[in-house]
């Protein structure tokens, strides 16, 4: 049994249901959540001309392996409506409904071309730092030898990410027309 913190993201159509069934849809196929951030209204970063994202992460616990893991994070994308060859609806092409990323592994370092453990750019993304800290801010980044506060503490990144007051999604979000 392995402890792995995933990311998760969405710019696109109804973003906190996105994630709320994304997380579902990871205890449905064996990846057991143990703890999940708030979401954060986040500023786009490296990509332009698109709305702000949603994110959040989950501390989750699987007998997986990382691949197996990383092909059960691309099924559930495309389950919700993830499209990756082209813009998704008339957006942008980095728009997506649902973006998840494994950030952490237990302590595996892997560095394939298909597959990167820990995430090559989570050091210098406050939209993960924020809600990782939140979850675990004592986990330790294996190659960095820092812990996640450390890590925020130190990041550069100057964009924006704000706790997101979460009124109008899920329980609320039935009484939509
Ligand atoms: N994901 C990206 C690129 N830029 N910016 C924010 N704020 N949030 C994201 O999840 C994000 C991003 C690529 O996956
Ligand atoms: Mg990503
Ligand atoms: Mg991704």
């Amino acid at each position: 049994m392995s402890t792995v913190y995933l990311s998760l993201g969405s710019n696109l159509g109804d973003r906190a249901q996105n994630i709320a069934r994304a997380i579902q849809a990871l205890g449905a196929r064996g990846v057991r959540v143990t703890r999940q951030s708030s979401l954060y209204e986040t500023e786009p970063v490296d990509v332009r001309g698109c709305g702000w994202f949603l994110n959040g992460v989950v501390e989750a616990e699987t007998e997986m392996r990382p691949g197996q893991l990383m092909q059960t994070l691309l099924i559930i994308e495309r389950s919700l409506g993830r499209q990756r060859r082209r813009a998704e609806a008339d957006g942008p092409k980095e728009s997506r409904t649902i973006d998840m990323d494994i950030l952490l592994f237990g302590s595996q370092v892997i560095d394939d071309p298909e597959l990167k453990i820990p995430h090559p750019r989570m050091a210098e993304r406050k939209f993960v730092l924020v809600p990782f800290a939140e979850v675990a801010g004592g986990a330790q980044h294996p190659v960095l030898r820092k812990t996640i506060a450390e890590l925020l503490a130190a990041t550069p990144d100057q964009a924006e990410v704000r706790r997101w007051a979460n009124h109008q999604s899920g329980q609320t979000s039935g009484l939509k027309t």
